[in-house]
C-alpha cells in the first residue's frame, strides 16, 4: 500500500513509496578510501582537494527532506546526515561569475545545478541516511542530496564540484531529461 498523501507533499504524477529503491547507471563502484578524495575547482581562488577523514571532519547536520524520481516514485520524510553545501561553500575562495556547477561522480556521471539551486541551505552532501551510514549502492561514501529536483540531480559517489561561469549539461540532461528537474513544475524531460 501507498502511503496517503494527507499534506499535498507528492508532486503532480508521482506515488508514493516507503523504502528508498536504488536505482544507477551502470555498476556500483568500489572505492579505496585512502586514495579518494573531494576535488573543488573551476572558478575558485585555489582549487581544493579533501580527503575523507578532513570532509568528515567538518561540521556535520541532518537534513530530512522528501525525494522524487523522475520515473515517477517520491519518498517522504528522508534523513540525511553530511555536510552542508552552505558549509562548503563557505570554505571556497570563489571568483567573480560563478553561475552554475557541475557535479563530477565516479565513473564518468555527471549532473548540472545552476548556482542558484546548488547553494540552498537544505542541500547536503551526505555520508550518512537513516541514521546509518550510507550503503555503497546508495552513494558511499558520498552523495549530494537536492531535494528541491528530480533524485537524477543527486548525484552518487561524488568525487568533484566544479564551478562555471557557463551551463554545461550532465549526463541525463544530454541524454534529453530536463535542465531544471523541478518536479513540482514536472519538468521531467526536454
Ligand atoms: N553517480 C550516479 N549518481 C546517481 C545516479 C547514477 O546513475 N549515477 N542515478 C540518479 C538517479 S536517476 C536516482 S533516482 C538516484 C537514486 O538514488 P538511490 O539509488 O539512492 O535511490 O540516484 C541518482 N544519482
Ligand atoms: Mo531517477
Amino acid at each position: 500500500m501507498n502511503r496517503i498523501d494527507l499534506e499535498g507533499r507528492t508532486p503532480p504524477g508521482q506515488h508514493l513509496v516507503q523504502k528508498l529503491p536504488v536505482l544507477h547507471y551502470g555498476a556500483v563502484p568500489r572505492i579505496d578510501l585512502d586514495r579518494w578524495e573531494l576535488r573543488l575547482f573551476g572558478l575558485l581562488e585555489e582549487e581544493v582537494r579533501w580527503s575523507y577523514d578532513e570532509l568528515r571532519a567538518l561540521p556535520s547536520q541532518s537534513v530530512t527532506c522528501d525525494i522524487h524520481c523522475v520515473t515517477r516514485w517520491s519518498l517522504l520524510d528522508t534523513v540525511w546526515e553530511g555536510v552542508t553545501i552552505h558549509e562548503v561553500v563557505g570554505r571556497l575562495r570563489l571568483r567573480l561569475g560563478v553561475s552554475h556547477v557541475l557535479i563530477h561522480a565516479e565513473g564518468g556521471y555527471t549532473t548540472n545545478l545552476s548556482w542558484e539551486v546548488f547553494n540552498r541551505a537544505e542541500n547536503l552532501l551526505a555520508w550518512g541516511y537513516g541514521g546509518e551510514q550510507l550503503s555503497p549502492a546508495h552513494g558511499w561514501p558520498l552523495r549530494l542530496v537536492v531535494p528541491s529536483r528530480y533524485f537524477w540531480k543527486s548525484a552518487k559517489w561524488v568525487r568533484a564540484i566544479e564551478f562555471l561561469d557557463h551551463d554545461v549539461p550532465g549526463f541525463w540532461e544530454q541524454a534529453g531529461y530536463h535542465n531544471e528537474g523541478d518536479p513540482w513544475k514536472e519538468q521531467r524531460f526536454a
